[in-house]
């Protein structure tokens, strides 16, 4: 089911083309869109057009929509050009950093991945 949606949800409204997002990458179940807020030269959010509000609560949703995530995360860094140095990051809970309880995958590339695993 992807057609789920939450009114008052941020990436919902980009989902549906309500407010702008610099859509780079679309499928039939997930939209990847440049952060507003980049960390690093590639910066892009991989949002399954489903509403859930963790990647947690996705995976327990649905298995389809989870694997289109992160295989359109991966389609993206091969469009960016990096499709062996990107850091795809997902934060879970406002404590671990997460500002838009909408699941979505981060990610990251251009710039030297140096420290450590974090
Ligand atoms: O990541 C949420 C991310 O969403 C954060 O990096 C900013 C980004 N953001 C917020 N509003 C927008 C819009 N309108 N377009 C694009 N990106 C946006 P989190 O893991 O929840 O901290």
């Amino acid at each position: 089911m992807t057609s789920q949606t939450s009114s008052d949800c941020l990436f919902c409204k980009i989902v549906a083309g309500e407010i702008p997002g610099d859509r780079v990458a679309e499928s039939e179940r997930s939209i990847a869109f440049r952060d507003i807020k980049p960390a690093a030269p590639v910066h892009v959010l991989v949002v399954p057009r489903r509403h859930e509000p963790t990647v947690g609560a996705l995976a327990a949703a649905s298995d389809v929509d989870l694997a289109d995530v992160f295989r359109l995360a991966a389609q993206v860094a091969d469009q960016e050009g990096v499709p062996d140095a990107y850091r795809m990051i997902v934060n879970t809970g406002s404590a671990a950093g997460q500002t838009v309880f909408h699941a979505h995958v981060h990610v990251l590339a251009g710039v030297a991945f140096t420290e450590g695993r974090m």
